[in-house]
Order: structure tokens, then C-alpha cells, then sequence
């Protein structure tokens, strides 16, 4: 099973996930250092402290790319490296370190691919409403023009947001992830922002030109197919309420310039105040994108929960309860492994949409990986995960989506947010204790995909 020619394989990773150094090169807090140093938030208290350490690792890390084959890799930028307080002047030594890493990449002919946003808000801008205040918006486009303005003659690809459904509902409603909120009406806020702040950082960096002459501009979803969990009325119209707020509350903005009426008249009727969406907002998030990334992970199995109210459990607020099914594999992280759902929502995007073209920007699996007496991590379950998720995608080329590239996570085991390093992902296995890198068996597969550039008979 082959790919067509240039089709970009690569890998990616998370700033506060896997850069440590957090008090160095100028950098100011952000609001996952607040949340990870507040008791009880992460799991055993970790926090991003040291991480995999990256920063001060970095010509390793890129001559471990080098070595798999990546012929893209995906990170994201700090913002509070680049703006401590999260405006004004660029902060050059935050800058620096991004421009050696791009020209670490060029030199080894892999291609950058940077998100502007992966969830490190600066906290001084927390300080004053964060998501849920305009202004917030606003200063994203400030930061994204600065950013441009450094490094777009060396990067190609540009994501503005990572997984807003996960920075707006796991951070505002839920109190999973920072800055920890629970109100439903501050999570639609947040998400109204951030779109907002997409479609103003897009038009700061096209007013800038294109001076990497094919540079594309895009954003990241994280997109979950939403099933019945029974074959009753009740739980299909669950399944369509947590589609509304997990998937159309973000594709219906970007490409219909709409918001789905269903999703906003559900929260109306639990006294939200959803008067943020200012004539023209909606103009400004539908200007067209260049390609759309995807972070696909797992299809949501919902059940009608009548007597659920809002809790920290995603979805309670919708009066619906995700249940995972006993029987098939589960990763480490307890999801479903679901390949069937990556194919589906390819091609949900071009048919419902539009026929842009599509990254998958994320998906891989957490393993309970550990380095055996041999030295060598046998991650197996990850080489068969990857394997079925690539041949789903490819099942969704043959059915038209146009997808151009893949990105697995993540390059390294890295900071699990609220899962803190219990949760392993990487190709390469990361001792946290002394910084060593191990490549797992995966990584060594996936160099064979890459240069053959497909797979073997299944
Ligand atoms: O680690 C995260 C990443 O930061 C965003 N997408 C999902 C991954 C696994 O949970």
C-alpha cells in the first residue's frame, strides 16, 4: 500500500510538554505552570519544570528526527517565551531558540511545521480574563504577526490553534486541564475567542506577505465522530448533542461562517450569556485556510444521561455520558482503538465542508512502555495501532479526502497535562529521570514506512 509522492511523514510534539526550562531564555509563567503547581490538578504533582528537558537538548532531539527519516516535524511555540507578559516587543532570546531549531530542521531537510498556540497562555493574560476576554483575541494576533515576522521565510506550514475544543471545554467547563474553570457559558466564550483570535492572527500574517513564497496557513481540530451507544432515539439525539458541541461548534465557524444554532440555544437554556459574537467575528473566522489539521484519537460512544447536570465529566452539561465499550482494545489511556473513525471523519470534512486539504496533525497511542533488561522498547501495540490508523487513512484518500501528510504523536514521551509522564506516546521513550532517549521499535518501523513510503501487505 503505497502513498503518493510527497506525502509529508513526520512527528510531533508540545512546547510545555516537552520543553522544560521554564525560567530560562526570558520566559515568563503561563497558565500551565499555575495549574501543574497547584496541588491536586496533576497527577503525582508533575509539572513541565524539566520535561524532556528539550530545550537544552535540542541537537539531539533533532538528530534523532534525522535519524527515523521524519520528513516533517511539528512543534509549537511558547508564548511566554516570546512575550513573557504576553504582549509587546519580542522577547529575541525566545526567538532564538525557535530559529535554531528551524534551521536544525532545514539542514537536515525536514520540513517545520508551527503551531502558534498548543495551550501555554501566558498567565499575565489570564490575569485579565485569558479566553474569555476579547482583548485576549486580540493579542493573539499581535504575537502571531511577531512570530511571522521572524520566521516565515523558513516555515512552510503555520497552525494557529491546537485542539480549541480542548483549551475552551477541558480548561473552562470541565476544570480538567488550565486554567481549571467550570462554567459552560465561559467555555463557549473561550471558544468564541480563540476562533476569533484565529481569524485575526490569519489576517495579520497574510497582510505580511508570503515570504516563504508557498507558505500554508491553517488551524488544528481535534475531531471525534460522535455514535449511539444503543440503537434508541434518546442516544442518537445525545450523540448529535455531543457532535454539535465537539465538532460542528468549531468546522460550522471555520468553513460556514455560522455557529450551530442547536449548540447555542442548548446553553441559552442554561442561562449563558453568549452576547460575545460581535458583527463580523464570523467573517473573520470563515476566511479561508489554506489546509486543516486533524488530531484524531477516538470515535465518542454517547448514551442519553437524563438525570446527569454539570460536572466535571465532559459532556454531563449536554445530559450525555460517553461510555467505553467493554469488549476491543484500549490504549493506556483506557480510549478505544478505532481506526474505522479517522477514515469516517476525513471524509466527513470533505463531503459536509469543504475539499481543502487536510494534515493529520496528531494520532498515536499511549503504551505502558518501559525499557527492558535488553535495552530495547518492544512497543508492538503501537506499530499495529499506527499501521491500521495509516491504512484508514489511506481508505479515505481512495474516498477523496486530500490528504497531504501525517504527523504521528509524538516524537518523544512527554508531559501528559493532566496525566503528567504516566502516560507514555512517544516513538522515543524519554527516561525522565536522567533525560536519556531511547527509540522505541516503533520508531525503527516507522523509518521503513517512511522510506518506502507505504506499507507492507497486511
Ligand atoms: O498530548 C496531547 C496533545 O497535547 C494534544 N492532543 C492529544 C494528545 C494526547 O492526549
Amino acid at each position: 500500500m503505497t502513498f503518493p509522492e510527497n506525502f509529508l511523514w513526520g512527528a510531533a510534539t508540545a512546547s510545555y510538554q516537552i520543553e522544560g526550562a521554564v525560567n530560562e531564555g526570558g520566559r515568563g509563567p503561563s497558565i500551565w505552570d499555575t495549574f501543574s503547581h497547584t496541588p491536586g490538578k496533576v497527577l503525582h504533582g508533575d509539572t513541565g519544570d524539566t520535561a524532556c528537558d528539550h530545550y537544552h537538548r535540542l541537537e539531539e532531539d533533532l538528530d534523532l528526527m534525522a535519524e527515523i527519516g521524519l520528513k516533517a516535524y511539528r512543534f509549537s511555540v511558547a508564548w511566554p517565551r516570546i512575550q513573557p507578559d504576553g504582549s509587546g516587543p519580542a522577547n529575541e532570546k525566545g526567538l532564538d531558540f525557535y530559529r535554531r531549531l528551524v534551521d536544525g530542521l532545514r539542514q537536515r531537510s525536514i520540513e517545520p511545521m508551527l503551531t502558534l498556540y498548543h495551550w501555554d497562555l501566558p498567565q499575565a493574560l489570564q490575569d485579565r480574563g485569558g479566553w474569555t476576554s476579547r482583548e485576549t483575541a486580540e493579542r493573539f494576533a499581535e504575537y502571531a504577526g511577531v512570530v511571522y515576522g521572524a520566521l516565515s521565510g523558513s516555515v512552510p506550514f503555520w497552525i494557529t490553534l491546537n485542539e480549541p475544543w480542548v483549551s475552551a471545554w477541558l480548561g473552562h467547563a470541565y476544570g480538567i486541564h488550565a486554567p481549571g474553570l467550570k462554567d459552560p457559558g465561559a467555555a463557549l466564550s473561550a471558544t468564541h475567542h480563540l476562533l476569533l483570535g484565529h481569524g485575526l492572527a490569519l489576517e495579520r500574517m497574510r497582510s505580511m506577505g508570503n515570504p516563504g513564497d508557498d507558505n500554508q496557513l491553517g488551524a488544528t481540530l481535534n475531531l471525534h465522530p460522535a455514535l449511539p451507544g444503543r440503537d434508541r432515539d434518546a442516544d442518537r439525539e445525545a450523540a448529535r448533542r455531543v457532535d454539535g458541541q465537539a465538532n460542528r461548534l468549531y468546522l460550522d465557524p471555520l468553513f460556514r461562517g455560522e455557529y450551530p444554532e442547536d449548540v447555542f440555544s442548548h446553553y441559552r437554556g442554561l442561562g449563558a450569556d453568549l452576547s460575545f459574537v460581535e458583527d463580523g467575528d464570523l467573517d473573520k473566522i470563515s476566511a479561508p485556510i489554506d489546509f486543516l489539521g486533524v488530531n484524531y484519537y477516538f470515535r465518542h460512544v454517547v448514551r442519553d444521561a437524563p438525570e446527569e447536570s454539570h460536572s466535571e465529566v465532559p459532556f454531563s452539561d449536554l445530559r450525555a455520558r460517553p461510555i467505553v465499550p467493554h469488549t476491543g482494545e484500549k490504549t493506556a489511556m483506557g480510549w478505544p482503538v478505532d481506526p474505522e473513525g479517522l477514515t469516517e471523519i476525513l471524509v466527513r470534512v470533505k463531503e459536509e465542508y469543504a475539499d481543502v486539504p487536510l494534515y493529520v496533525t496528531e494520532n498515536g497511542r499511549a503504551v505502558h512502555d518501559y525499557v527492558d533488561p535488553e535495552g530495547s522498547v518492544d512497543d508492538e501495540e503501537r506499530i499495529s495501532y499506527l499501521d491500521a490508523h495509516f491504512r484508514a487513512a489511506r481508505a479515505a484518500m481512495e474516498r477523496g479526502a486530500d490528504l497531504r501528510g501525517y504527523m504521528v504523536w509524538s516524537l518523544l514521551d512527554n508531559f501528559e497535562w493532566a496525566e503528567g509522564y504516566s502516560k507514555r506516546f512517544g516513538l522515543v521513550f524519554v527516561d525522565y529521570g536522567t533525560g536519556r532517549r531511547v527509540p522505541k521499535a516503533s520508531s525503527r518501523w516507522y523509518s521503513e514506512v517512511i522510506g518506502r513510503n507505504g506499507l507492507g501487505s497486511s
